[in-house]
């Protein structure tokens, strides 16, 4: 059955199953394991306010794209911004289910994601209250509930994104490292800071006992190198990672002094660290912060990045390994003409709001053209753990249609397809190319 020629109509049911069958390693979440504290009322009776390990429906309703969306119903004239982040949680979940659930139909990506996940868990989403699904997420133990969504959505690691300028997160790992150790989860170092804003990212090393000072000079390079080293053994980091805005430019504009901050840190500490570990750098480029900051987490849109800044990084230091994703459609294309320049370029993901359907499905349509099964098809960007769900079954489904058509266009050359090979394929594409990349 492995080696047999599959028939034209088998093609899509082997690719289906094969992908269903293969075990995700989910290389960029906002995920935390329950020891970052977990503000979602459950069996346990422990609650945290800022704990970081979101789950439940009403961080499921409450997710920022929803946020952004219901605002489109319910304008800040009726309700505004200030009033909506002083509700509670369930009070917003109310607010949102009501106008985007009940009054409306929920056809965007992010609600019917949420309908995904309800009818997974076994929940009937014909409801006109958020109340009925809370006695069920009440009920559970989110240790033992971060397995069942494991299970149901086939995500067998899951990938944190440990802000190390965050206040609230550094201070957790700085209480009991140890306790934090989860199997499940696995850390990447996130150093947006460092980058972006140098003098802020400058002054908290300096506060936290770094020899770093506001003008760059060769003790404070030293002393930041310091620093990540110390973070990567802390976190035990898998990988380091940072989001850039479209202006990124690669070198920085000589009038641009945060730019050149920016690329100093990038050339002298980040990379030559990332290299002396053999760790991969993730850059996520377009995302640009904060176009209607009333918004909060949903305040964010994207922007066309430049490819050559790109291509200059991969060009100048080969010895590095670069995971990169690009948010804005228009990018994508030269994105994969650059992969096929660079062996040491690994595209991933449809990021953010390139995450919807028909967006997926151009993408990899291209991706498999211009790359063969050589690039890394999604991640899951989830916020909230049951997320995984949903962004996941809704991503296979695509990736199953296109890459069976790839291989319907194979059978018709004579070539023969293989459940052996649809098998193999898979597990590069969900699992085997970030861990070959990882460990090259
Ligand atoms: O920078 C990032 O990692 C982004 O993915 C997030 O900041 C963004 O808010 C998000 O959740 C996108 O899906
Ligand atoms: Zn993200």
């Amino acid at each position: 059955m492995e080696t047999e020629r599959l028939q034209r109509d088998q093609i899509l049911p082997a690719v289906q199953r094969a992908l269903a069958a293969q075990p995700i390693t989910d290389l960029h979440t906002h995920l935390y394991s329950p020891a970052f504290g977990t503000p979602v009322a459950n069996v346990t009776g422990k609650t945290d306010p800022t704990g970081l390990c979101l789950w439940g429906v009403d961080e499921l309703i409450t997710y920022h794209y929803l946020i952004a969306e219901v605002y489109r119903v319910v304008p800040a004239k009726v309700l505004p911004y200030e009033q909506f982040f002083r509700m509670t949680k369930a009070q917003q979940a109310d607010h949102i289910w009501k106008h985007l659930f009940v009054e409306r139909t929920p056809i965007s990506e992010a609600c019917r994601g949420v309908l995904t996940t309800l009818q997974k868990l076994g929940l009937d989403s014909n409801e006109k209250s958020v109340e009925p699904f809370r006695k069920f997420f009440a009920q559970q133990n989110p240790s033992k509930y971060i397995d069942r969504v494991m299970e149901i959505s086939n995500v067998k690691s899951i990938t944190m994104t440990n802000a190390v300028f965050d206040d609230n997160e550094r201070a957790r790992w700085l209480k009991d490292p140890a306790a934090l150790a989860d199997p499940r989860f696995r850390a990447v170092l996130r150093i947006d800071p460092l980058l972006l804003d140098y003098a802020s990212a400058a002054k908290k090393m300096s506060e936290w006992g770094y020899g770093v000072s506001p003008e760059i000079n060769d003790r404070g390079i030293e002393e930041a190198r310091r620093f990540l080293r110390e973070w990567i053994d802390h976190q035990k980091a898998i990988y380091l990672a940072v989001s850039l805005p479209p202006e990124f430019r690669y070198p920085a504009d000589p009038t641009d002094a945060v730019g050149r901050a920016g690329q100093t840190m990038l050339e002298k500490v980040v990379l030559p660290v990332c290299a002396e570990r053999n760790l991969p750098f993730a850059m996520m480029i377009g995302s640009r912060r904060g176009v209607n900051p009333a918004l909060q987490d949903a305040a964010d849109m994207g922007g066309k990045a430049d490819i050559v800044s790109l291509t200059n990084i991969c060009r100048q230091f080969p010895n590095n390994k670069l995971l990169v994703t690009m948010l804005a459609r228009e990018n994508q294309h030269e994105l994969c003409v650059a992969a096929r320049k660079f062996g040491n370029l690994m595209i991933f993901g449809c990021w953010w709001f390139l995450n919807n359907p028909s967006l997926i499905e151009e993408i990899e349509r291209m991706r498999f053209e211009l790359l063969g099964t050589s690039f890394i098809p999604q991640h899951s960007d989830a916020r909230v753990l049951d997320q995984l769900i949903y962004k996941w079954e809704h991503s296979r489904r695509i990736i199953a249609k296109v890459l069976a058509e790839k291989y319907a266009d194979l059978a018709d050359t004579g070539w023969r397809v293989t459940v052996g090979q649809i098998e193999r394929d898979a597990r590069l594409l969900l699992e085997g190319n970030f861990a070959e990349f990882l460990a090259r």
